[in-house]
């Protein structure tokens, strides 16, 4: 396998919004940021992967795009992202720009021109159809409820939004829209960015015609993922974004792509057809949803998880390669998910940490999770800000559900779990505004705060430190081969790495009981030292049989 520098990375992601408040407005901003820079340094991460913070009227928290080329007023001014850029390169780190082009904002000037007639010069860059017989083109619904279309009076025709109705799609199909898309990358990577975050970079092609999605259970609108994950243009698409613009800077890319198989990652990710260098994939986010989609709330069965991962681990191994992530602005808090948040939060914390870091890929820290912020659940669903959230709230009770049932769905799933203010310290609203948060804080701050996790030597905020500066010392951790072993256990999760004659054994334990470990017999390893662990040393020594306490995690290295 080849080696390359952003395979070695450590990557931190900032959702500004929620970061750290720095003019007492309630909402996070990039002088924010540049405050906070030196915990981030002494954490060890390598790159920052930024949420978008351009010019955005925040129907989607700035995923909602009015100029890509301006900062969010909120957010301060380029003058502040320019100084950051700048402290962060001092500090020798990195600064990966979030990329999205799926959609913009209907409050662009593209869309503004657009929607003004059918023969506007802007007009072919969004998605404009007639109606079919007095209703939507077609049945497709937005993942933000309802349906994926939106009629506009001025010229009689609706534009298609698979997000909410303020982001219409960019039409991809039309050249022109491409190459204004490349030269606002190349604007940011001459002003010195080390890389892109591409949103829902695989959904950018629809096949053409955008026919009805099958519709069995004939609902009012279903999802139209078929016809726009993965469509027929999208290799083509990237691979000229690759020629025009990636291929000419030494820099770092990741797509995020709902709905991506492994076999398909690999025709991204491959290193000889010149796409993006990873995926995030969202199958192992999938795992604790019924068939109903992420709000139909099912427990993990670990035995998936290792499925999902092997598959993946084993998949682009060698062929492309691996994001690692369990945490990021969209899902909740993997504490609170797939460890224990109450009994055991500190010690599941560091068991999913090294689960996640002892794997093959380039992983991703999401804000907070470093000092094991957990779930929220607010009484009233006023107090939730998220507009995936406050839509399905809505078509729900409209629909008769039990609203205490909804909002069990949201205290579990929702995506403002990730979104309340990260917890500096034990002040007031936890450190990070003098005024009057956007979002309210998890009351938990005065006992979960980031001030309490560096003076601690034994927190998560420590481990997390361990962790990274183990990937810089071994390359095995970076570049070994993957092997599941255990498959069937339904508590433990143990895997070996190898490379260049050298070993690693994983083993953890996913449940809040002691659970016994033998190393099977055919697995032909000898420890030299154990190089991290979650507990305390024991001292026991034997690592082909032991017992792991609640949420253990132990890591061997030999031959
Ligand atoms: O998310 C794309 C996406 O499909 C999901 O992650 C989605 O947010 C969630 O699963 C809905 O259940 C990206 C961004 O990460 C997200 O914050 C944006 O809202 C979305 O695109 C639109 O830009
Ligand atoms: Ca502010």
């Amino acid at each position: 396998m080849q080696k390359q520098w952003w395979k070695e990375q450590v990557v931190y992601q900032i959702y500004p919004r929620s970061f750290n408040d720095s003019n007492g407005d309630g909402i996070g901003d990039i002088k924010g940021i540049t405050e906070k820079l030196d915990y981030l340094k002494k954490l060890g991460v390598d790159v920052i992967w930024l949420s978008p913070v351009y010019k955005s009227p925040n129907d989607d928290n700035g995923y909602d795009i009015a100029d890509y080329k301006a900062i969010m007023d909120e957010f301060g001014t380029m003058e502040d992202w320019e100084e950051m850029l700048e402290e962060i390169h001092n500090r020798g780190m990195k600064l990966m720009m979030d990329l999205v082009v799926n959609h913009s904002s209907d409050e662009h000037q593209w869309f503004q021109e657009s929607r003004k007639s059918k023969d506007n010069p802007y007009r072919d860059y969004y998605i404009w159809r007639p109606g079919k017989d007095g209703k939507e083109p077609n049945n497709w619904a937005s993942t933000f409820s309802g349906s994926a279309w939106k009629y506009d009076e001025q010229t009689d025709e609706y534009f298609l939004h698979l997000f909410s109705k303020k982001q219409p799609d960019l039409n991809w199909e039309n050249p022109k829209l491409r190459r204004e898309v490349y030269d606002m990358m190349e604007w940011w990577l001459e002003k010195g960015i080390d890389g892109f975050r591409m949103d829902v970079i695989n959904f950018i092609s629809k096949v053409p015609g955008l026919p009805d999605a099958p519709n069995p259970e004939g609902k009012k609108y279903v999802g139209g993922s078929k016809y726009f994950m993965n469509g027929p243009r999208i290799h083509e698409f990237l691979q000229e974004m690759n020629e025009e613009v990636l291929s000419k800077y030494d820099i770092m890319t990741v797509g995020e792509m709902p709905g991506v198989s492994v076999e398909q990652a690999k025709d991204y990710t491959g290193e000889e057809r010149k796409e993006l260098q990873m995926v995030f994939q969202f199958e192992h986010m999938d795992l604790d949803s019924g068939p109903n989609g992420k709000w139909d709330l099912k427990p993990l069965d670990l035995r998936d998880l290792k499925t999902s991962i092997s598959r993946w681990q084993t998949g682009l191994n060698g062929v492309g390669w691996n994001s690692l992530y369990l945490n990021n602005h969209d899902q909740p808090r993997i504490v609170s998910r797939f460890g224990d948040d109450k009994e055991y939060r500190v010690i599941s914390a560091k068991m999913l940490g090294t689960f996640l870091h002892m794997l093959q890929g380039t992983p991703y820290i999401y804000q907070g999770e470093e000092i094991g912020m957990t779930n929220i659940k607010f009484d009233s669903i006023d107090d939730y800000k998220d507009i995936e959230i406050l839509n399905m709230y809505k078509e729900k009770i409209a629909e008769g559900a039990d609203p205490k049932k909804v909002m069990e769905s949201i205290y579990v799933k929702g995506r403002d779990n990730a979104r309340t203010p990260v917890q500096w310290d034990a002040s007031e609203n936890a450190g990070f505004t003098t005024g009057e948060p956007w979002i309210k804080v998890n009351e938990n701050y005065k006992e979960i705060n980031a001030e309490q996790v560096v003076a601690d030597e034994d927190s998560i905020y420590h481990y997390y430190r361990e962790l990274i500066q183990l990937r810089k010392k071994h390359p095995i951790i970076v570049y070994g081969d993957y092997t599941l072993i255990l498959p069937e256990h339904d508590k433990l999760y143990a895997y070996t790495r190898t490379y260049e004659g050298e070993k690693l054994l994983v083993v953890t334990n996913f449940s809040g009981e002691n659970v016994g470990f033998e190393l099977p017999h055919d697995v032909a390893f000898e420890a030299q030292e154990q190089l991290i662990s979650n507990y305390p040393e024991t001292g026991h020594g034997d690592y082909r049989s032991f017992t792991l306490r609640p949420y253990e995690a132990r890591v061997f290295k030999g031959k």
